[in-house]
């Protein structure tokens, strides 16, 4: 049990006691530790009697997270809703205000307490009470530990979503955050919920035809840089129109986590043209020591992880792709 949610704990729940109506969100392009947690720690606030409304936040919960509680995510953004009703915002897995809402800077009224529950070391804690643990490899498995301390009793509804959580953010138990106390918590977890591999199997086999095609549009195009060491791949707007491929068919793709995976491809780079003048840029890294992507990234205007980071370029596919070349040989010298 982390020293941070022991101390945070007791003041976290009387917040909750003192609340009446209380507000819970996902953040832009939720993942299942988002989607997960949010719906878990509504049951648990339920549990203990308390009026609650997630929101689906910037971003529609994609069709196959077929979680316990999805069907009554309120389908509005933070901007949307009438934030002066609510005293308690509890905010999670978010690491900063911007996965509130992408769309305008979010005002939290006055009235309203927040408390930031999070897993991203670079949450600088932005709550009136903030429950940061970066040691954790999911907000799901810190909640587990928070509703131990809380005395939330685990069921069905709300183990399968932490374990969601769990198993989303550590890769499938594959990432290097993944602890022997991760797969005790899985463990107990499982016990309440039996039937997670359904739910994993519907979360990971809800491909449309369309997903599959940009796949092998985006792996048919890979280029090679930098001696072989720095592997690009561009799929241009033009081919997506052409293609029928919409983004709700590749935003669950990540292009450059499966170039990652050949031996010699040291930075793998997936550039996706959008829209016009709008190129997304995915970065990964095989030696994250030696290759730090997040570098990259913030060179670029985005950021992230050592290992995982992305950016957004406002411009033409071709001159996306020779800044990050240009970038990428000032940054490494390889
Ligand atoms: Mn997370």
């Amino acid at each position: 049990m982390s020293e941070i949610i022991k101390q945070q704990a007791p003041l976290i729940l009387a917040e909750i006691k003192k609340a009446k109506n209380i507000l819970l969100h996902c953040h832009p392009k939720p993942d299942p530790d988002s989607v997960g947690s949010a719906l878990a720690m509504k049951f648990a606030l339920e549990q203990l009697n308390k009026k609650v409304t997630l929101i689906q936040g910037d971003s529609e919960i994609p069709k196959a997270f077929v979680f316990p509680g999805v069907e009554a995510i309120v389908k509005k953004s933070y901007g949307e809703i009438d934030s002066t009703q609510f005293d308690l915002f509890i905010i999670l897995d978010s690491g900063s205000t911007d996965m509130v809402s992408f769309r305008a800077n979010p005002v939290f009224p006055e009235n309203m307490v927040t408390i930031v529950i999070d897993h991203h070391a670079s949450n600088k804690g932005y709550g009136k009470i903030n429950c940061i643990d970066s040691n954790y490899p999911a907000t799901a498995q810190l909640l587990f530990d928070l509703f131990k301390e809380m005395g939330i009793k685990l069921n069905h509804d709300i183990a399968l979503n932490l374990f969601m959580g769990i198993y989303t953010d550590t890769g499938g138990f594959k990432y290097r955050s993944a602890t022997a106390d991760t797969l005790e918590v899985a463990a107990e977890l499982a016990r309440h919920a039996p039937d997670f591999t359904e739910t994993i199997f519907t979360m990971e086999n809800s491909n449309t035809k369309e997903t599959l095609l940009y796949q092998g549009l985006a792996l048919s195009s890979i280029q090679e840089f930098c001696g072989g060491r720095l592997a690009i791949s561009a799929i241009s707007y033009d081919q997506l129109q052409k293609n029928n491929i919409k983004e709700e068919d590749y935003s669950g793709i990540t292009i450059s986590n499966i170039l990652k995976s050949v031996v010699g491809f040291d930075v793998a780079v997936g550039l996706v043209e959008r829209g016009p003048l709008n190129v997304g840029v995915g970065l990964r890294t095989r030696d994250s020591e030696k290759y730090d992507v997040s570098k990259l990234a913030v060179a670029l205007g985005g950021g992230g992880h050592k290992s995982a980071a992305g950016a957004k370029l406002k411009m033409s596919l071709s001159e996306a792709l020779e800044k990050v070349v240009k970038t990428a040989e000032e940054l490494y010298n390889f």
